[in-house]
């Protein structure tokens, strides 16, 4: 369990397995598959004020894409804006992190809601009931709806057919073997992300679609490593909208790193190129690299991230050092496409999953595990700058589980 916040998982499994027999979210992401070309990838579930569509054209223009920025085609005005890195201003208005007792109420009320459905669904299944052919029906379907995979949904049932079947089963046996399943899967993935300082600066690209928390994550991991004594830059290379670059601005006077920009509409890999150039020559340790995802079809998207990657490499060979992968956990199934998808063209190195403190869906992470096993360095458990946790296996199988 969490030792930094206690009780924090066993919340966390409410959020996660909770909601799950009842009724999957109605996350439209899942209807939204990669495939076929220029489908989706997946709506922002938490649309800013302009990725909301106009009315008019996304509904009506057949093939119209609105998977990425809510269907929203670069349409920022280039504002004039200073090129190159912006030193925070010592009078910074710094965003109000909302009070913890807002954000552990608004949790308790997810695990009291989640709790209720749990006594209600798994427990109701097999409490006192031997463990038949009916019941590791029931159970295997309540695990493919939870997003852990068939793989692991039938690892686990065939597990207890072997070990109990027609003898009594109770919902914290199923859990017990629930998590012994869930952390042998993770714990080959749940690795550290290693800031190598033989690179200075360790670059580091963030990719992801649109809403899926790239900002927010780089936000995050800027105060992590300041607050490891790193110095750290940031770049906002989504440079599709002024609020993009607002966006990772206020991030970087939250957590005291510098900001390369450049105005809205201007090259993305040309400002990538002048963020490592003046990350090295200022010896900065780290510089985390924001990205677009809301290009208007998947391959303009996967071409400009491989624009970037190639201009970054003519400052240094060796960046990016890492390339992080975002993964909104309420997106569900459509989170398997994304990571092949972008593994593929930008070569992911490691994955960070978002969003795990309001979703019934976060067993795709282990639905992920399985098939890729791309390293998961980090999930994400809330909007706030803290709200970033180291990701280890047993606690996140215990928690899924409804174990203590
Ligand atoms: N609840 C919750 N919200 C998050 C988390 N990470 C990001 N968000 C929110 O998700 C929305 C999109 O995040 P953003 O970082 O802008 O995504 P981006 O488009 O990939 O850069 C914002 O409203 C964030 O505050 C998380 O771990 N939990
Ligand atoms: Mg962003």
């Amino acid at each position: 369990m969490s030792e930094q916040k206690p009780g924090f998982f066993k919340r966390l499994w409410g959020e996660i397995v909770g909601e799950v027999p009842a009724q999957p979210e109605p996350a439209a992401p899942q209807t939204a598959p990669l495939d076929p070309a220029p489908e989706p990838v997946a709506p922002s579930p938490l649309p800013e004020p302009e990725d909301i569509p106009p009315p008019g054209p996304p509904e009506t223009t057949p093939g119209y894409v609105e998977a990425i920025e809510g269907g929203l085609l670069p349409t920022a005005e280039p504002t004039p804006a200073p090129v190159g890195a912006t030193e925070p201003p010592a009078t910074a208005t710094i965003a109000a992190e909302p009070p913890r007792q807002n954000w552990f109420a608004r949790l308790s009320t997810g695990l009291k809601r989640s709790s209720d459905q749990l006594t209600g669904s798994i427990t109701a299944v097999f409490t006192k009931r031997k463990l038949d052919a009916a019941t590791l029906d029931e159970l295997e379907d309540v695990l493919i709806q939870a997003d852990l995979g068939i793989e692991t949904a039938m690892a686990i049932t065939d597990t207890l057919r072997r070990d109990r079947f027609d003898r009594d089963v109770s919902g914290e046996d199923v859990r017990a073997v629930l998590a012994a399943e869930v952390e042998a899967v993770l714990g080959p993935v749940a690795r550290p992300l290693t800031l190598d300082g033989a690179h200075k600066p360790f670059v580091i690209l963030m990719i992801g679609v649109n809403g899926s928390g790239k900002t927010t994550t780089i936000g995050k991991l800027a105060q992590k490593f300041a607050s490891e004594g790193r110095s750290v830059m940031l770049a906002a290379g989504d440079t599709f909208r002024a609020a993009a670059i607002e966006q990772l601005q206020i991030w970087g006077q939250r957590t005291n790193a510098p900001v390369v920009s450049r105005p809205a509409g201007a090259d993305a890999s040309g400002l990538a190129f002048d963020a490592v150039t003046q990350a090295r020559a200022q010896g900065r340790d780290v510089l985390i690299i924001d990205t677009a995802g809301r290009l208007q079809n998947r391959d303009e998207l996967m071409d400009e991230l491989e624009k970037i990657i190639r201009v970054i490499k003519k400052v240094d060979p060796s960046a990016p050092h890492a390339t992080l992968l975002t993964l909104d956990a309420t997106t569900g199934q459509n989170a398997l496409r994304q990571v092949e998808i972008f593994g593929q063209r930008a070569g992911v190195t490691g994955l960070v999953m978002t969003k795990l403190d309001g979703t019934a869906r976060g067993g795709i992470l282990v639905a992920i595990a399985r098939k890729f096993g791309l390293p998961v360095h980090f999930i994400g458990v809330g909007e706030g700058v803290g709200d970033l946790e180291a990701f280890t296996a047993s606690d996140f199988a215990q928690a899924i589980a409804g174990r203590q």
